[in-house]
Formats: structure tokens, sequence, C-alpha cells
């Protein structure tokens, strides 16, 4: 599903004083120098073969027309790149010209971008191609890069000369401070190395707000910041950057109140015009738990009714049997499975958020609101019974189809009993079949669905199952969508474009911390 909105003149409804609190929340930055830690050369400029340099410093080796050098930073960077060329032979009679190409993993080093032809724009592929007409040259490409790996390919240089490295530097950028860094995780080795890796995530996505992914899209999502806020209070604990992305998101809403499904940060905080009905209502849920982790009364009093009204715009939807017409508010996303059929899931996820309301509400001491919305949880659940459940298949069924999203979001929202929940996962893997959770996501609240019912050992079995793959292919951060028996499933038609440090992927930081201690 091609996930794009344009709507006509959209004019965001702005609030200028919680903008301004927004601004004043905004992050130190802190850099560092590093330098590649070994260098290889692919057999050619798009294989995934390697060829190694052997006993070779990369500032001594010679690059001449086609060569290519790959350096490797040893783990994932978010950084900016300075580079030093110099020539060797006669002196230069024509420009140096050279691509850079910058890779979060090997596989996308060796990939071929212009073979990519998906919805999503290819100006995010993180390539340059430079002309160096002096040498010895200074180059700092003026984007900011997420890689582990950097591809050097010399287009031409000249019968005359080659070209030689001969300084290379990249500074890196977080808002994350490593020196407040909590404590690790203390598993086994396998447990271990999957905290590495979603600490390594949340790190490299704490930039001015939390981005979705450094490569891509690099800014702000609802979703993605529930999560995301999640996985910074077990780690680096910088709760004024969530206060901030709670402001930007509450400061630039859509003209009628709902919460947009991103905020763009530059050049001015603006709502995106596009509304994900799940996202504009998860909000609630990471105001409460932002709010349960500080105290924080400003943000209480300055965004409470912001995060109700996100459920009376959904409520506004319920039809006359109950059930929520979630896609007249924008696109029900639950996850990136084009074959999902949402209809069940959105009712879940309605009526979950309505709990985290109740909790607002009781909260703020708004009992009137907290009854009110308790009595409309009960209708809703009763809907959703009658018209999912299938007393036969003894699972959720929407529109002839039982996928697991669906059983985790009727089972979040409190829809089975806990006898029920036990016998539907006790199946998952049917479910699965029947529709494959794409994103890690999804997989987040599966766990929590398992959680929610005290299948604990099957909730760490699947931690380490899923993420323990990631960890087996080689991966330094989490990818945004992952399929183990599917390495290069791609939600946008290519995999050039997916993100491989993508925070919402990296919930088992604070899942493993707070449930398996
Ligand atoms: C993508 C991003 C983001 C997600 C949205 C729905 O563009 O990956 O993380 O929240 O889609």
């Amino acid at each position: 599903m091609a996930l794009i909105s344009i709507i006509e003149n959209f004019k965001p409804l702005n609030d200028e004083r919680l903008l301004r609190r927004a601004e004043k929340l905004r992050p130190v930055m802190s850099y560092k120098n590093i330098r590649p830690v070994s260098a290889f050369r692919l057999k050619d400029r798009y294989s995934s073969e390697i060829t190694e340099i052997p006993g070779k410093d990369y500032t001594d080796v010679i690059l001449g027309k086609g060569d290519n050098i790959c350096l490797d930073f040893g783990d994932h960077q978010v950084s900016r790149l300075f580079l030093e060329l110099a020539g060797k032979g006669s002196h230069p009679d024509a420009p140096a010209f050279i691509k850079l190409k910058f890779a979060e993993t090997l596989a996308e080093l060796s990939e071929n971008s212009r073979e990519y032809n998906g919805w999503v724009s290819s100006s995010w592929i993180q390539e340059e191609y430079i002309h160096a007409d002096v040498l010895p040259a200074a180059i700092s490409p003026q984007r900011r890069y997420a890689f582990r790996y950097l591809k050097i390919t010399v287009i031409d240089t000249s019968p005359k000369y080659k070209l030689t490295i001969s300084r290379v530097m990249v500074k890196t950028e977080t808002s994350a401070d490593d020196a407040r860094v909590l404590p690790a995780y203390q598993g086994d080795p396998e447990l271990n190395s999957i905290y590495r890796m979603c600490q390594r995530t949340i790190r490299n996505c704490m930039q001015d707000v939390f981005e979705d992914g450094p490569k891509r899209d690099r800014r702000l999502w609802t979703g993605d910041l529930r999560l995301q806020a999640l996985a910074n209070y077990a780690t680096y604990g910088n709760n004024d950057l969530v206060k901030r992305c709670l402001y930007l998101f509450a400061g630039s809403r859509f003209p009628d109140g709902r919460v947009a499904a991103c905020v763009f940060v530059d050049p001015e905080p603006e709502a995106d015009d596009t509304c994900l009905y799940d996202y504009m209502l998860l909000y609630t849920a990471a105001l409460w738990e932002y709010l349960e982790e500080t105290g924080d009364q400003e943000a209480l009093g300055d965004l409470y009714d912001i995060a109700q009204k996100q459920i009376d715009i959904a409520l506004w939807t319920v039809d006359e049997n109950g059930l929520v017409h979630g896609d007249e508010l924008g696109t029900v996303f639950i996850d990136w499975a084009d074959d999902l059929h949402k209809d069940a899931a959105a009712q879940g996820v309605l009526i979950y958020a309505m709990h985290y309301a109740v909790k607002l509400a009781e909260m703020r001491g708004d009992r009137k609101r907290a009854a009110k919305l308790t009595d409309r949880i009960g209708t809703l659940k009763q809907a959703a019974r009658e018209h999912f459940w299938d007393p036969e298949r003894a699972c959720f069924v929407c529109d002839g189809q039982a996928a697991l999203a669906t059983q985790v979001w009727m089972v979040l929202a409190g829809c089975a009993s806990e006898e029920e929940a036990a016998g539907i996962f006790e199946r998952a893997d049917d479910f699965s079949r029947e529709c494959t959770m794409m994103t890690p996501y999804m997989h987040h609240y599966y766990i929590m669905a398992l959680l929610s019912c005290g299948r604990k050992e099957q909730a760490l079995g699947h931690i380490r199952w899923y993420w323990g793959s990631m960890v087996k292919y080689g991966f330094d951060t989490c990818p945004e969508t992952w399929v183990p028996d599917d390495p290069s499933a791609s939600p946008y038609g290519g995999t050039a474009v997916n993100s491989y440090c993508h925070a919402w992927s990296c919930t088992p930081v604070w899942i493993l911390k707070k449930y398996f201690k």
C-alpha cells in the first residue's frame, strides 16, 4: 500500500505557545570523530563478492578508473563525512570523478540503486557524485548520512594519474548522551546481543527529535514515538526529548484537532497532511507513559485535552452497530501488510487507546470523563465480540481472515478472556501464516499481547527468534521491516530505500528490562 496523502491548501492548526515550548526543549547534540577500522573491495561495483586488501592500509591503495574501495566504520554511524583525496602519477590533467555510496548493511553496499523503482522517493538513497577539479581535494558532502560502510568508486580520472585516499574521518551526531546511559540488560549472550543492537538503534535515532530512521524519513512519526519513548526510558532517559516531540505533535495538528501522523521540524515545525488513524489514537498512550515516567504536571495540563480529543474524534465515526470506521479519518496503518484486513484491528486500537484515555482522566482527576469512557469501552467491546469473534474457530475473524495482527489488537483491547487469548496464541503460527506480520513494530504489539495474557515464555522465545534472527543476519541496528525468511521484503517496492536503523524496531531494550529482569 502506497502511503501518500496530499491535501490541497492544507493549513495546520498551529499553537505557537506549545511550539515555543517544544523549541525550548531542543536537545544538546554530541559529536565524535571516528575513523574506518578496515577496508575491502567489492569484486566489481555491484557485486556482493568481497576482495580483501591484504596487509595494506586504505591510504596505500591506488585507485584507477572503475576501481572501488569500501571503508568499514565498525558499527552503525550517523555522521558527516570528511574525505581527502590526492593524485598519484603525473600532474592531474582532468577532474577526478567519484561516486560515494553510504550503506547501513553489506547488502545495501552492493545494490544498484538505478534498479529501484518504488513509490518512496529515490532521493533518499545515500549516494553522491563528486567532481574534484583540483587535487589534493578536501571533500565534505553537506548531507548527514546513516551508515556503517562507505564505498568510493572512481568513475574516471585520466590516463595520466590515479587516486589515493589521504584521510577519512566521520563526525557522528546524536542527542543521546553516552555518559548518562543506564546500565545495560544482563542476560545470556543471545539476549545481550539483541539488547546491544537495540540500544545502538535508539541511540542513533535520537537526533533533534526521535527520527524514525536516520537514513529515511529522518522525522517524527506518532506511532514510532510511542515505542521510541519506551526504548528511551530504558536506556538514555532523555525525557525532555520525549516531551519535545509530544509538544511538536500538539503544536501543529490537523485543522480539526487530529494529531498528524508525522511532523516536519525544519525549516519550521509543520504537521504533515497525513493522518494515520491508529497513530493519532496512540498519542494517548505515549502521553500517559511519559507522565507516568516523569510526573510532569505542566505537560499534563497542556496536553490532556488534545489527547482526549483524539478519542472523541474517532468516536464520531462509530456506527449504529458499535463499529469504528477509522478510514474516515485517515489510513488505518496497523502494519505494512498489504493483505491484512484491518477493521477488527482498528476497533482494537480504539478500545486500547481509550484505556489510556481513562488512565489519563484518572490522573487528571477527571472522574466524569473516566466513567463515561469506561462505559463506552464496554459497548465497543461488545460490538467487537459480536462482529469478530468466531466461536467455532475460537479466534477473531475479520472479513474471513484470522490474521495474527487481528488477534493481537483484539487481545490488547481486552476483547478476549485470558483463557481465550491463551488458546489463540497457542495457534499463533497458524494465524501468522494466514497473514505475515511485516514489521518489528507489529511484533512489538504481539509481544505485549502475549505478556498481557501471562505467556511470558512464549514472549521471550519470540524475542529470541525474531530479534535474534536480525542479529544472526548481521545487523548492527534494527531494520524497519523484517521477515526472517524473506530478507528482501520491502513495503516500498525495493530495498534500496529500506531503513536499517529504525527505532520502532528496538523495544526489546525496554521489554527485557521491564519483564525479564
Ligand atoms: C514509514 C516510516 C515510519 C512509519 C510510517 C507509517 O514511512 O517507516 O516509521 O511510522 O511509515
